[in-house]
């Protein structure tokens, strides 16, 4: 089934992980994708394994409004219209507020708010024109709080409040927003975490494993679709049941 046939769909953060299995996803649905990130090699390296001629790999700081602006520019100019926007790059620095520093912070709040915030403002003329939509990828660490994760959540926090505002200020023009919120997944970003760390997660993770990657595109390509047509301002869990718990500890 090719639901996103004759869509333009722009991913950031699409060399790695989430996003290149985002592409990849919505470029087997027949969508022609725009594969943005700040590492343009291993972003051109994605698209050339899509399907040809329906791929753009674009560098891109979504942390600096000009470069953002260099990003909508291409699509526009290659594709000639928007229909989906995921905001998907993000970075992970570990710390208490007491550990983690200003540059921690600066960078955290750079890509994982204003990226956000600058690329969903930009994009958002041509999805008001398109009845498009935007994903976020947001974090179950936007939902509650971590441990040694004070920077993070709070971006992430950020994120998924920014969800709801988007859905109640644009769903009148025709543009749903939502976020899909992770939990641990396979990739780069936490894949050197030690295995004792892991088997923490696990046994919080009532499906004992993390995600993969290709498990939380599948949920992305779905909020974008019209199968989720009356779905806005949602911030949904991917997480295996993990924010099922209310936090206590098994009895018996
Ligand atoms: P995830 O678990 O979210 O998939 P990864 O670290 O595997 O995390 O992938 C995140 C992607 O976001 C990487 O491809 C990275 O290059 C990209 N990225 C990080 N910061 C920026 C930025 N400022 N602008 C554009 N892309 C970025
Ligand atoms: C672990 C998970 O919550 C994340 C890094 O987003």
């Amino acid at each position: 089934m090719l639901r996103f046939a004759d869509k333009v769909v722009l991913v950031t953060g699409a060399a790695a992980g989430i996003g290149e299995a985002t592409a990849r996803r919505f470029a087997d649905e027949g969508a022609s994708v725009v594969l943005a990130d700040w590492s343009l090699d291993k972003a051109q390296v994605v698209a050339s394994e899509l399907h040809s001629g329906k791929a753009l790999a674009v560098h891109v700081d979504v942390s600096i409004l000009k470069s953002v602006q260099q990003m909508i520019d291409a699509t526009l100019q290659r594709f000639g219209r928007l229909d989906v926007l995921v905001n998907n790059a993000g970075v992970h620095i570990p710390g208490t507020v007491l550990d983690a520093t200003e540059a921690d912070w600066r960078k955290i709040s750079s890509v994982n708010i204003d990226g956000v915030i600058f690329c969903s403002k930009l994009a958002l003329p041509y999805l008001v024109e398109s009845k498009g939509c935007i994903v976020n990828t947001a974090s179950v660490s936007g939902l509650g709080g971590d441990w040694g994760g004070a920077f993070y959540c709070a971006s992430k926090g950020a994120v998924v409040n920014f969800t709801r505002a988007l859905a109640l200020d644009h769903g009148a023009q025709g543009v749903r927003v939502n976020s899909v919120c992770p939990g641990l997944t396979r990739t780069a970003m936490t894949w050197d975490w030690d295995q004792s760390v892991r088997d923490k997660f696990y046994e919080r993770i009532p499906l004992q494993r993390e995600a993969l990657p290709s498990e939380v595109a599948a949920v992305i390509a779905f909020l974008a679709s019209a199968d989720a047509s009356f779905i806005n301002g949602v911030n949904l869990p991917v997480d295996g049941g993990q924010t099922a718990s209310d936090g206590q500890p098994r009895v018996g």
